[in-house]
């Protein structure tokens, strides 16, 4: 096996690149994202730590978002009397990796002291997998050149801001048993506890070493601080395991803060009983059952970096979705950073959702489930801005808190103000993309029981949005009008395709599943409950204009865009750093020309591919890909599935390297705020969907494969309709394995009709 292939490293150590690798070597597990910001402090570093769901509002100027969690991780060090840090004194040998296959992270370095003393560090890390509440840590320390004294001083920090804002009133501190450190903080306004609770052991070549031990409480802050001689060439290890619990667990519920506390000091005995190796060892079997034994994407290329990258995206897929809990969903940045709050956009049915679907569909399952639990706050924002049925947020965090999208962002170049952001107001795609999501869902799982609980619902209560939202135009049809589509370049336009085409086949939809549970009891149970009326869904769906592809085949992107004026996009076609344009340009500029942040109307032929013709695809694909500028990193995936489609497969691959790269490319600065979820799924799409070519087509399972010329074979496996399927691409052939055999499936392969039972070869030459 090629190790090289599932390790993330980095070769030296660059102050400037400490807030990309915190994020990309994120370490989690769905319930927790713990950033990679190492043991010893640095100017520069953004520790964070963040709990899925534990939303807080700082102030009522502000929305929510997900609190910075107190920090575990931080180690003072000191040796012989000077403190380790690589900003002083010399060092060799650094590297820092993330091994994808176990989810460890290791970094090492020998580090000479500006006295000169040599000492040799490895620092090991694990979030565990298996047991979701559980830290461990474990350090190294040899001394190379003389016996050292070694004080170190670690423990739980809770003086952790958001970019400022303290998300959290002090709790208890305590230390029990002369050993465990336990610090409790609450949060401000959703008056969530957050418990932790850590062990430190030393041991010494091995073996447990008694040390002076002295407890420190701070503010916000219980320390303790150990000393300990240690010869040369002999070994110290310092062992931390932690443990986090909060009122939000669903275990927790109801529970006094005094129980979690009981709970987790008793929980983390157990774990620390296990030991770093005993914790780090059953995480990475958890990683191989769940992801790597299960469900891996393999890919025989010529570029190594291409299966890296999968790795990369699947191990970033799995540590981003809280599974454990339907109330809550994927944030934009996941688990890995500040940005964007948290908060669940589109991203998750769009570009997320379609891996969990044909990979692990419990958790998308639970994804869309997240989504009925929300269909309150849907209800108010639709009943808010006059309309009925469900609206959903465009930003949304916790249950009850409907919509969260801040209100302004960054500055104007031109008038020096913040720029308000309209997505929360106008954005309103996002409602046919929840109901996109439920019927890729249950096309690919055929899942009667979600949609019996929730899915008919959620396409009602959408649908029923459309119709209230709709208005009279002058020529006798319908129309949406000043709303942002999928490009964000745009403001307040009419007849936005993406937005239209989209609402349209909403209503059809719901049409289509009122006739088909006509006379059923739960349609009867549905509408004691709600207004279904389906004449009024027929009558809109019949009037609504949807923009149709000009003679030339090119769909007008909204009523305005292609009266726009064109500039010469070359110098923001070639930036090194995406949103260059709005170095000369204002927004509102922006909006007058003929740019597109982000695909648009070509993912609008992509997500409906069989409502368009091959003329019209490359119509639009020759029309718009040359205008878009990927300023958003949720363009790339499907520019380069379409590539595919369009049969340039060099443009294809090259479009996947640079989804690749979105995290993982040279660019500094690019993650600082945390990693692009919704484009790391989509680096699985471009694999899967696009090279692989598995799509749902009109809600068919389809098979079209395309390798590039430099991949000899692509394996993956998708759950088709109940059915774990092995699915084998090569040059030469196509090969399909039902692992479940309990039913069969039907497939469109290359154009052909196929029935799945055990296997089926398809020979390609
Ligand atoms: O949802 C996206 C949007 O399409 C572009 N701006 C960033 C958001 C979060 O990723």
């Amino acid at each position: 096996m090629k190790r090289d292939e599932w390790i993330l490293k980095e070769d030296g150590f660059n102050p400037m690149a400490l807030g990309k690798c915190e994020s990309i070597m994120c370490q989690g597990n769905g319930y927790l994202g713990l950033r990679a910001a190492t043991e010893e402090r640095y100017i520069g570093e953004r520790r964070g730590l963040f709990i899925a769901g534990t939303f807080n509002q700082f102030h009522e100027s502000e929305v929510c978002e997900l609190p910075n969690a107190a920090d575990c991780l931080e180690m003072g060090i000191d040796l012989n009397g000077e403190t380790f840090s690589l900003l002083s004194g010399t060092f060799k040998d650094y590297q820092r990796e993330l091994d994808f296959e176990t989810g460890e992270l290791h970094r090492h370095v020998e580090w000479t002291a500006p006295s000169g003393d040599v000492y040799v560090l490895h620092f090991y890390r694990v979030v565990s997998l298996q047991n979701i509440h559980t830290i461990a840590q474990r350090v190294e320390i040899t001394p190379l050149s003389s016996h050292a004294t070694v004080k170190l001083s670690t423990g739980i920090n809770g003086q952790m801001t958001n970019s400022g804002s303290q998300h959290f009133s002090e709790g208890a501190k305590r230390f029990y048993d002369r050993r465990y450190m336990q610090l409790v903080q609450t949060t401000t306004q959703s008056n969530i506890d957050f418990v932790f609770t850590t062990d430190v052991k030393l041991l010494e070549n091995g073996k447990a070493k008694k040390v002076d031990t002295h407890i420190a409480m701070d503010r916000r802050k219980i320390f303790s601080a150990f000393t300990t001689d240690i010869s040369k060439g002999s070994t110290l290890t310092i062992e931390k395991i932690t443990t986090i619990h909060t009122s939000r667990d669903k275990n927790m519920d109801g529970c006094e803060t005094a129980e979690i506390q009981a709970f987790g000091l008793e929980h983390l005995k157990v774990q620390a009983a296990l030991g770093y190796a005993g914790l780090a060892k059953q995480s990475a079997e958890t990683w191989q059952k769940l992801v790597w034994h299960n469900i891996p994407v393999t890919v025989d290329s010529k570029n190594p970096h291409h299966q890296l990258a999968l790795r990369f995206a699947q191990y970033h897929l799995q540590i981003m979705a809280p599974a454990h809990d339907n109330r809550m969903n994927i944030g934009a940045k996941a688990l890995s950073g500040e940005g964007y709050k948290g908060h669940t956009f589109w991203d998750t049915e769009i570009f997320a959702l379609p891996y969990y679907i044909f990979t692990q569909p419990n958790t998308a399952r639970s994804l869309e489930e997240y989504r009925y639990l929300s269909l309150p706050g849907a209800r108010e924002k639709a009943k808010g801005n006059g309309y009925t049925g469900a609206q959903f947020p465009w930003e949304s965090a916790w249950l009850t808190d409907g919509e969260v999208t801040p209100l302004f962002g960054a500055a104007d170049i031109v008038t020096g103000l913040p720029i308000p952001i309209l997505t929360g107001l106008i954005e309103i795609h996002i409602s046919c993309d929840v109901c996109l999501g439920v019927w890729q869902y249950y096309m690919a799982t055929g899942d009667e029981d979600f949609m019996e609980k929730y899915g008919y619902e959620l396409i009602f209560e959408t649908a029923t949005f459309w119709a209230s939202r709709l208005e009279d135009g002058a020529d006798g049809l319908l129309h949406i009008n000043n709303v942002i589509g999928p490009d964000e370049y745009k403001d307040g336009v009419d007849d936005d395709a993406f937005t239209n085409y989209f609402a349209r086949w909403n209503l059809h939809l719901a049409m289509e599943y009122y006739d088909k549970l006509k006379d059923t009891p739960l349609l009867a149970r549905l509408q004691e409950r709600l207004t279904l009326d389906y004449d009024k869904w027929a009558e809109k769906a019949e009037k609504i204009y949807v923009p149709a592809p000009r003679e030339d085949g090119v769909i007008p992107q909204n009523r305005t865009f292609l009266g726009l004026k064109d500039i010469d996009l070359t110098k923001y076609k070639t930036q090194k750093q995406v949103g260059s344009i709005y170095n000369d340009f204002n927004h509102e500029q922006i909006g007058e020309m003929q740019v597109c942040k982000q695909a648009d109307v070509l993912l609008l032929i992509l997500l409906m591919e069989a409502a368009f013709t091959p003329e019209v695809k490359r119509a639009n694909w020759n029309y718009y890909e040359p205008r878009t500028l990927h300023d958003s990193s949720l363009s790339l995936s499907t520019h380069c599935i379409l590539a595919g489609d369009m049969g340039d497969d060099d443009e294809a691959l090259a479009l996947f390297e640079r989804a690749c790269n979105i995290d993982m490319g040279p660019n500094l600065q690019s993650s600082n705020d945390g990693v692009h979820a919704g484009s790391i799924g989509g680096i699985w799409q471009c694999a899967v969907l696009g090279f692989g070519g598995l799509r749902l087509v009109g809600g068919q399972i389809r098979l079209a494969p395309k390798l590039p010329e430099s991949w000899d074979k692509l394996t993956f496996y998708a759950w088709l309709r109940g059915q774990k399927v092995k699915i084998e691409v090569s040059k030469t052939e196509i090969i399909l394995e039902n692992e479940t055999k309990t039913a069969t499936v039907e497939i469109e392969i290359n154009g052909n009709q196929h029935v799945l039972t055990d296997m089926l070869n398809i020979k390609l030459k």
